[in-house]
C-alpha cells in the first residue's frame, strides 16, 4: 500500500507511533494553506509560529529518514485547500491509502469525513495520541449529570494515579485553591521573560507576499514562542524549576509592571502538540519532589492541565455544533473598534488589550475577568467576541478557545459549563491588580462623570437578566442586595449603564 499521511499544523507530535520507524511505503504531507490562514483574522505571530513550527517539524522528520512533502505558502502548485492539495498528490503519486490523525476541530473533522467518504481509495483516521482522555470520555463520565470540572478532574487523578497515595489525594485534599489566588504587590520579584526571540524575517516576508490579512505585525519577524520540542521543553523546565513555586499564590493576580507574572507560557507548545499534557504532569510531579515545591502550587498547576484542559476538550466535542450559535442573553452589541487598538480610557481593559495585541498573549484572568468580563457586561454579540479570541491568541484553536469564550466567559450556553457568570465590578479588578491606580475612571464610584463603567454595568447586567439568573443559588446574595436597593438607586444605575452602553466606542 502506498500511503499518504497528512499532518496538520497543530499535530506536531514527534512521539506519535507513526514515527516509531521509517516506513518506505509512507509519504508524509504538510501544507501551509489559505483555507487555514483565512478562516479568521489571525494575529501575525500566530501564523508565523505555526508555519515556523511546521517547517521545523518537517525538517526533523526528514532527518529521521521519513519521506516528507512540504507545501509552502508560496509554492506555485499550492491550491491552498487541504482537499484540493490531497487530491492532486493522490493522483500524482499513485497513492492507494490515505491516513490522518483525528483533527481537533469540528470544521476540519467534517471536511475530512466528507472528503474521505468520496475518495476512490481507502482511508483511516487514527488517534493523535496527544490528549489524556478520549474525545467522548467526559460525555461518558457525566452521562445525564451536570458537568463539573472538579468531578472529572478527581476521576482523572484516580484513573492516572496523579498526586495520589494509597488511593487518596496527597496532602489530604483534592484542591488547595483556598491557599492560592493572592494579589501581587511586587513581592516576590517576578521572573524576567527568559525566552529568546527567534528571527523569522524570511518566513514573514513570504507570508506578506501572499497578502494574507493579519494584525499585530509590530514584532512579527521576531517571536518568543517555542517552535520546536527542544525549545518547548526548555520553556517548561524553566517554569517548573524557577516559577512554579509561585504559580498557585499568584495565578489570578494582574499587574501593569509584570503582565505575565508566574504563568507557564506553554499553551502554544501544548496545543500544537510539541509537548504532551501527560509529560507536563509527570515532569511537574518530579519537580515537586526535587525542589519540595508547595503542594498548593503543584496541585493548582496540574489541575489546569489534567483538569481544565481535558474537561474543556470533552465539553467541546459534546457541544461543538450548538456552540456555533449559542446566545443565552441575546446579546447583540458590536465589538467596539478599540478591541483592535486598545484605545479605551478604561485602564484595565487598555492594558490587557494592548498586551494581547502586541504579544498574542494574555493570561487567564486578563482574558476572563477583564476583557471577557467587560464584553459580557456590555452585551457584546458572543460569536463576534469568539472570532476575536480565536484570532488574537497564540494558543487559540477552536476546541479550546470556543468553550472558554462562549461557555466559561460569556455564559452564552446558559450555564452548562460555568455555574455562574464570571462578571465583577471594579472591586475585584482593583483587589487583584494595580490597574485602577491612575485610571481615568474612579473605581469607587457607580454614578457620575468619572464612575467606573464596571460598577454600573455590573449591577445593570444582573438587573437586566434577573429572569434568567435570579433562581441560581450561587447568585442569591447578589439578588438579595438588588432587592434591598432603593428604587431610585436602581434607576440611577440603569441610567448610568445605559449612558455607557450607548457610548461604548468612546469609553
Ligand atoms: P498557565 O496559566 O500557566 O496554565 C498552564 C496551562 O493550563 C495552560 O498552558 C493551558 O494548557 C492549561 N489551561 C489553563 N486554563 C485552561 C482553560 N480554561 N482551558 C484549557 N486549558 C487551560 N487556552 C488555550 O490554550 N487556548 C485558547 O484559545 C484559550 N482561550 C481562552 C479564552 C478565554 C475567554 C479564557 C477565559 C481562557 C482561554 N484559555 C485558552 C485558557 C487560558 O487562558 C490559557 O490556556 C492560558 O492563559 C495559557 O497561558 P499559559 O500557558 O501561560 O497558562
Ligand atoms: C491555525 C493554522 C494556520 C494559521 N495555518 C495552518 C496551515 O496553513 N496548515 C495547517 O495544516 N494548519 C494550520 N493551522 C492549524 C489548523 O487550523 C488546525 O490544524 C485545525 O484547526 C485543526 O485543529
Ligand atoms: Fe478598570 Fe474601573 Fe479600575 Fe479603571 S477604575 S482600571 S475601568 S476597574
Amino acid at each position: 500500500m502506498k500511503t499518504l499521511r497528512l499532518i496538520l499544523g497543530d499535530q506536531l507530535n514527534i512521539q506519535h507511533s507513526w514515527f516509531n520507524q521509517v516506513n518506505p511505503q509512507a509519504i508524509y504531507v504538510m501544507m501551509e494553506v489559505r483555507s487555514e490562514t483565512d478562516y479568521v483574522l489571525h494575529h501575525a505571530q500566530k501564523i508565523i509560529a505555526i508555519f515556523a513550527a511546521m517547517r521545523d517539524f518537517s525538517e526533523q522528520l526528514k532527518q529521521l529518514g521519513h519521506q516528507v512533502i512540504y507545501i509552502a505558502i508560496d509554492d506555485a502548485d499550492n491550491q491552498h485547500d487541504f482537499a484540493k492539495n490531497l487530491t492532486r498528490l493522490i493522483a500524482q503519486l499513485a497513492i492507494t491509502h490515505l491516513e490522518m490523525q483525528a483533527p481537533d476541530e469540528l470544521r476540519v473533522n467534517q471536511l475530512f469525513e466528507k472528503f474521505c467518504a468520496a475518495l476512490p481509495i481507502t482511508s483511516t483516521i487514527v488517534d493523535s495520541e496527544h490528549f489524556i482522555t478520549q474525545r467522548d470520555e467526559a460525555a461518558q463520565f457525566f452521562g445525564k449529570r451536570k458537568w463539573l470540572m472538579e468531578s472529572f478532574y478527581r476521576y482523572l487523578r484516580n484513573k492516572h494515579q496523579v498526586l495520589m497515595q494509597n488511593n487518596k489525594p496527597v496532602g489530604g485534599a483534592w484542591n488547595f485553591d483556598k491557599q492560592n489566588r493572592k494579589p501581587w504587590r511586587g513581592n516576590p520579584v517576578a521572573p524576567e521573560d527568559q525566552r529568546k526571540k527567534h528571527d523569522h524575517s524570511q518566513l514573514w516576508q513570504s507570508i506578506q507576499m501572499q497578502n494574507i490579512a493579519s494584525f499585530g505585525q509590530a514584532h512579527a519577524h521576531e517571536i518568543p514562542w517555542p517552535v520546536n520540542r527542544q525549545q518547548a521543553l526548555q520553556q517548561l523546565d524553566y517554569f517548573l524549576h524557577h516559577v512554579l513555586v509561585y504559580f498557585g499564590d499568584f495565578q489570578d493576580a494582574m499587574s501593569k509592571q509584570q503582565p505575565r507574572l508566574f504563568h507557564a507560557l506553554i499553551s502554544f507548545a501544548l496545543n500544537v502538540k510539541l509537548i504532551s499534557p501527560m509529560e507536563v504532569v509527570k515532569r511537574t510531579e518530579i519537580a515537586w519532589q526535587q525542589h519540595q515545591l508547595p503542594l498548593a502550587a503543584v496541585e493548582g498547576f496540574i489541575r489546569q492541565i489534567l483538569g481544565w484542559r481535558e474537561y474543556i476538550r470533552g465539553y467541546y466535542w459534546q457541544h461543538a455544533q450548538q456552540l456555533q450559535q449559542v446566545n443565552f442573553f441575546h446579546h447583540q452589541r458590536k465589538l467596539p473598534q478599540w478591541f483592535w487598538t486598545g484605545k479605551t480610557h478604561m485602564a484595565c481593559v487598555k492594558y490587557c488589550l494592548e498586551d494581547s495585541l502586541e504579544n498574542a498573549y494574555a493570561h487567564h484572568i486578563q482574558r476572563l475577568m477583564v476583557i471577557g468580563n467587560f464584553a459580557l457586561l456590555a452585551g457584546i454579540q458572543p460569536q463576534q467576541l469568539h472570532q476575536w479570541y480565536l484570532g488574537i491568541y497564540i494558543d487559540a484553536f477552536e476546541w479550546v478557545e470556543m468553550p472558554n469564550t462562549l461557555g466559561m466567559s460569556q455564559y452564552a450556553d446558559g450555564g452548562q459549563l460555568a455555574s455562574k457568570p464570571y462578571v465583577s465590578s471594579a472591586n475585584y479588578i482593583d483587589k487583584m491588580s494595580d490597574y485602577c491606580h491612575g485610571c481615568h475612571y474612579d473605581k469607587k464610584i457607580k454614578i457620575g462623570e468619572r464612575a467606573c463603567p464596571f460598577n454600573s454595568l455590573y449591577w445593570d447586567f444582573y438587573m437586566r437578566h434577573a429572569d434568567k439568573l435570579q433562581s441560581n443559588i450561587r447568585l442569591s446574595i447578589v439578588y438579595q442586595q438588588i432587592r434591598k436597593m432603593p428604587a431610585e438607586q436602581k434607576q440611577a444605575i440603569a441610567q448610568q449603564a445605559n449612558k455607557y452602553l450607548d457610548n461604548l466606542e468612546n469609553l
